[in-house]
């Protein structure tokens, strides 16, 4: 029972295979709306990038996971990605009874393996499988009989879920995995399927919450994670941050935050270079329908500096559709702002404009709401960034509660010039429409600021569910 609760509230917090469909899903996020997926691993074999996802199968509006089974999907260009089908479920182990969450994909010797988390279904509750195939898409089976890694395993996580697997270029591999705070890390014996040596705590991993995913760039290792303190995150979110350490055990040091929190609760990183370009693969709430337990897997361009840090993640939105009730395509600013207004009430929620939410109407403040009620008159909205973003656009979807938030009269866009706020060149009309996204276009700017003034109605206050800077 304790288990079962367990599970919930890691849910809250963290957070017979069908054959492939070779429907091209839309070259842009997330790889595909056909199906909800989550936790991706990256692998490049060849020309072909590999994604191994878990499968969200919650009705809308469940408050917990539903996942049976691992798809795969493959891309020669990281834009178009192929759905290969379910390469993996839970009826493929045996020993094992649901919960098919995050996983990974190893080679080694011409086979792949594919390690999962998975509910053993006996004592304890999620353990580590494993699977083998001879081609990154199978077929796979049940490689060991029973858990790589479970609650007997001397010193494991206090959640055995979410591996990623690392061979280094000695030939040595290592598993890392963990949850509630717990990241634990070991040697793989050759045979890939048996722990070699102790289960070890690897220091220096600092805000570790899960979801670890292990790489090396130039001579070091990184290992980036889901972290929900509150200098990355709002409670019941989840950041990435990664660390960086000289040996594969650590010591670790902690770096910053490479992709700030996401749509959905859970956060999981993969990190990988394709065709000389590399990327951040994640997860978010962004599909149509999508929220906390059916969630999406989407990828943006990952950039390096100099000395080896990794430049924090755009997050660029879906264009899906585009017009109407969808957000318009292009790379969504609002999500690295800081946001401030004239005027927000106390239950009202102002970060809920610059979270990347699609409503499904303007009554939909299930993501939150910017609201001003009971002001009247001209109230602003603003976003500040520490270094000039380029803009050329903003796309506006009104709150309005059908009491004493209304559609504004008239809004306008402004920009902070040096020394001012002055309107935006090149303005087009200020859309107060509802139900939308209310795109306004202006000639580009580069600034650090960027306002919305917003008119009532006479007798009304407004509010805003999204406020979009392209
Ligand atoms: O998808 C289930 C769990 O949610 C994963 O194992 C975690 O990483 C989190 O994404």
């Amino acid at each position: 029972m304790r288990r079962r609760w367990t599970a919930i509230l890691a849910a809250i917090l963290t957070i017979a295979l069908v054959p492939a469909t070779t429907v091209p899903a839309r070259a842009a996020t997330p790889i595909t709306t056909a199906i909800y997926t989550a936790d991706p691993a990256a692998l490049v074999v060849g020309n072909t990038l590999y994604l191994y996802t878990g499968h969200d199968e919650a009705p809308a509006g469940g408050t917990n996971f539903v996942m049976r089974d691992w798809h795969v999907y493959t891309s020669t260009d990281a834009s178009t990605f192929t759905d290969q089908g379910a390469k993996l479920s839970v009826s493929s182990f045996p020993w094992a009874g649901g919960d098919a969450w995050a996983s990974e994909v190893e080679p080694r010797n011409g086979k792949y393996y594919w390690y999962t988390s998975i509910n053993g279904n006996g004592p304890g509750w999620m353990n580590i499988g494993v699977a083998v195939g001879d081609s990154p898409l199978g077929p796979f089976t049940d490689a060991k009989g029973g858990p790589l890694i479970s609650d007997s395993t001397p010193n494991s996580s206090p959640l055995n879920i979410d591996p990623t697997v690392f061979t280094d270029d000695d030939g040595q591999a290592y598993i890392y995995w963990g949850s509630y705070y717990g990241v634990r890390a070991a040697k793989l014996k050759p045979d890939m399927i048996n722990l070699d040596g102790p289960v070890v705590t690897p220091s220096g991993v600092s805000n570790f919450w899960e979801a670890p995913w292990m790489f090396k760039r130039n001579g070091t290792y990184y290992l980036a994670y889901a972290a929900n303190d509150s200098g990355c995150s709002q409670p019941g979110y989840a950041c990435v941050r990664y660390a960086t350490a000289s040996n594969p055990l650590g010591p670790w040091t902690q770096r910053g935050v490479v992709l700030d929190q996401v749509t959905s609760t859970t956060n999981h990183p993969a990190i990988v270079e394709f065709n000389g370009q590399w990327y951040m693969v994640y997860h978010n709430a962004g599909a149509p329908g999508g929220g906390d337990f059916r969630r999406s897997v989407t990828l943006d361009k990952l950039y390096w500096n100099a000395d080896g840090t990794m430049q924090k993640v755009v997050q660029t939105t879906t264009p899906i559709g585009g017009g109407g009730g969808q957000p318009p395509a292009g790379t969504n600013h609002a999500l690295t702002a800081t946001a401030s207004t004239s005027y927000v009430s106390p239950w009202e929620t102002l970060g809920a404009i610059k979270d990347g939410f699609v409503p499904s109407g303007s009554a939909d403040h299930s993501h939150g709401a910017y609201g001003n009620w009971n002001h009247q008159g001209t109230e602003w909205i603003e976003y500040q960034w520490p270094t000039a973003r380029n803009l050329s656009k903003v796309a506006t979807y009104w709150f309005d509660d059908d009491q004493g938030i209304d559609l504004p009269a008239s809004c306008q866009v402004q920009y902070w010039n040096g020394s001012a706020y002055v309107n935006v060149p090149g303005q087009s009309a200020c859309g107060v429409g509802a139900n939308t996204y209310n795109v306004t276009t202006f000639n580009q700017i580069s600034t650090t600021r960027l306002r919305l003034n917003i008119t009532s109605r006479t007798g009304y206050s407004t509010g805003v569910l999204e406020w979009m800077a392209l």
